[in-house]
């Protein structure tokens, strides 16, 4: 599939204001990936498709990834969780996606992961920073991001872990278990 089709067939997948976010992603991500030396192609396309299922009725989303036979565990947090772990199977089977750091990108852009690859930080900062986003702290955020990766991504995922705590919510324990593997990684 070329990239034409592949930008049109995730546009309709999505709401006008969220493809504008994904395009404001995909900038950041070859920004971050330019900065700290990774392949912006391979960026650019994870970032092009992390937010795939998104808008997919969560009843869907669910049914999508029991069938998938993915990790029964996340289940018992937020469905806002899903949309990355289905996306990385729907893209592989429809769009052949098989580059397996690209779909561990868009696997892993919500919930982060302990031993995040570059390209999983890239794509989950820039999933909190691109031009669009606008949250208490996200312009620091941005400060950070241009001289520590983790730095950014550790205050990114506070700033996530504070709006759960601050509304009573679960925390899924693979984001504090990416929280603490950076924070060791950051030194
Ligand atoms: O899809 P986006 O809105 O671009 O952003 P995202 O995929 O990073 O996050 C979606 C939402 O998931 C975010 O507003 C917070 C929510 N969420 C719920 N529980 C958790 C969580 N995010 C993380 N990282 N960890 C959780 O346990
Ligand atoms: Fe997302
Ligand atoms: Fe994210
Ligand atoms: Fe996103």
């Amino acid at each position: 599939m070329n990239r034409e089709s592949l930008l049109e067939a995730t546009r309709s997948q999505m709401p006008a204001r969220r493809w504008e976010h994904t395009l404001g992603v995909m900038s950041s991500a070859v920004a971050l990936a330019k900065r700290y030396g990774a392949d912006p192609e391979r960026a650019e396309l994870a970032a092009l498709l992390h937010d795939y299922c998104k808008y997919w009725p969560i009843d869907e989303q669910r049914r999508v990834y029991a069938e998938e036979g993915l990790d029964p565990e996340l289940l018992d947090y937020d469905p806002q969780l899903l949309h990355g772990p289905i996306a990385a199977e729907v893209v592989r089977k429809r769009h052949g996606i098989a580059d397996e750091e690209v779909l561990d990108a868009i696997r892993y852009h919500t919930s982060g992961r302990e031993n995040m690859t570059l390209l999983d930080k890239m794509v989950c900062l820039a999933d909190y920073i691109e031009p669009g986003r606008d949250f208490p702290g996200v312009h620091i955020i941005r400060e950070i991001a241009d001289h520590s990766l983790e730095r950014a991504l550790i205050a990114g995922l506070d700033s996530t872990i504070r709006f759960l705590l601050d509304k009573g919510k679960k925390v899924y324990p693979l984001t504090l278990a990416a929280r603490n593997a950076l924070l060791e990684e950051a030194g």
